[in-house]
């Protein structure tokens, strides 16, 4: 049976912070092109429902519930993976959280746990996932961004920074691992309807200040990034390394 360019027939993928949210409709999506899914998130019992509502689907899901920001849980979790013969062919380095606060009001450690979850887990889980697809010679990371890897927004400094450095840390894997035929890329989505942003839309100004920015005149839907993680998830991308694709309705590119 010939796959198409785009088929994920065969792969696993393990997508961080997939319970819910923009990581739930990557998962989703690519287990409709074929792939294999291991979801991760902190929250056992909301894991398991995901898993749960995908397996209904007919999809092949396991979940594992690990923190990405302790470094223990994750070498341990990629033990498990070796030791069940698990070989996460893609890695989704969705994981992340939002923290809204004037710097000059914003406490250290608030800013460590953004950089921490946003940034340093992509490094630690892009690592481990990196040690075993060396020796295979091939492998995808999708990082993602933010509108924010490129352009800062008042109150939002460590999630700004931390996607900037996903931004720059995509780069870097691409520096390390393309030779390993591993392709290192990442995602910029744009203003997306999720919990995270639940604030954000329910404020009838900022509503108004998205739709008036954003080129297309709409808040994005997180179906909207499937596309793109196919693509960068596929064979179809494997002469395609450190970009960063914004799918944002057109927002960063247009003043
Ligand atoms: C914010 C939002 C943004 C979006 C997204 C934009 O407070 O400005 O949370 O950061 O979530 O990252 O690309």
């Amino acid at each position: 049976m010939s796959t198409s360019l785009f088929s994920l027939a065969g792969k696993t993928a393990l997508i961080t912070g997939s319970s819910r949210g923009l990581g739930y409709s990557i998962a989703e999506g690519m287990a409709a092109a074929g792939a294999r899914l291991l979801l991760n998130g902190v929250d056992e019992a909301r894991l398991q429902a995901s898993a749960a509502m995908l397996r209904e689907r007919g999809y092949q899901v396991d979940a594992f519930a690990f923190d990405v920001c302790d470094e223990a849980a994750v070498v341990k979790a990629f033990e498990s993976f070796d030791a069940q013969g698990i070989e996460v062919d893609i890695l989704v380095n969705n994981a992340g959280v939002q923290y809204r606060k004037p710097m000059v009001e914003l406490a250290t450690e608030d800013w460590r746990r953004v950089i921490e979850t946003n940034l340093t887990s992509a490094f630690v889980v892009g690592r481990e996932a990196a040690k075993r697809m060396i020796p295979r010679q091939r492998g995808k990371v999708i990082n993602i961004g933010s509108l924010t890897s490129e352009l800062a927004r008042a109150t939002v400094a460590p999630y700004t920074v931390a996607k900037g450095g996903i931004r720059m840390l995509t780069r870097a894997m691409t520096a390390e691992w393309a030779a390993h035929n591993i392709q290192a890329n990442a995602i910029g989505p744009g203003y997306m309807l999720t919990d995270m942003n639940q604030a954000l839309i329910d404020n009838p100004s900022f509503d108004a200040w998205v739709k008036g920015r954003t080129p297309a005149g709409r808040w994005g839907k997180p179906e909207e990034l499937v596309g793109t993680a196919i693509f960068l998830a596929s064979e179809a991308s494997n002469y395609v390394s450190g970009q960063i694709i914004y799918v944002d309705g057109g927002m960063v590119s247009v003043l």
